[in-house]
């Protein structure tokens, strides 16, 4: 049994899509283990995307996630960090294929501005445990 942490962005909450997003996981099989609306601070998201802190579209991220919102939390199921990743499809949703969310409810983003995918999802099991870590305070 694997636990894996999500985000539903800013931009799933402002579509209204919250729903039919949670509906798909968890008519997969994922069962939400923790879930809470958060509006992110800014020192957050830099822990949580440390590896993205010094590149030159990090600002435009941080306007994106704090534009509203999010709700965070986490599925458990077996299998459920990669098979949360797989539901997502590609980081651009002009390359993700259609069936997944961001190929199905996302398009794409101008050049300079956040790319706005509905969601996220974390990319290993070790990154898993280092996300539910810093959102949970465990
Ligand atoms: P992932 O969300 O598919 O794991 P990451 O490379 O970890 O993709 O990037 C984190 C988030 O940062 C993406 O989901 C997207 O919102 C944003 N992002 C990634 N690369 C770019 C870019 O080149 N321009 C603008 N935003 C980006
Ligand atoms: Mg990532």
């Amino acid at each position: 049994m694997e636990e894996t942490f999500f985000i539903l962005k800013p931009d799933c909450l402002e579509r209204g899509l919250v729903g039919q997003v949670l509906q798909r996981a968890e008519v997969r099989g994922l069962k939400i283990n923790r879930m809470e609306m958060r509006q992110i601070d800014r020192s957050l998201l830099e822990e949580h995307y440390a590896d993205l802190v010094d590149k030159p579209f990090f600002p435009a991220i941080t306007d994106f996630m704090t534009s509203g919102p999010v709700i965070v939390g986490t599925f458990t199921g077996v299998g459920a960090v990669q098979a949360w990743r797989d539901m997502l499809g590609a980081t651009d949703p002009s390359k993700a294929l259609p069936g997944t969310i961001r190929g199905d409810y996302a398009l794409g983003s101008f050049p300079g501005e956040a790319i706005k995918n509905i969601a996220h999802g974390s990319d290993s099991l070790a990154s898993a445990q280092r996300e539910i870590a810093i959102w949970f305070d465990e």
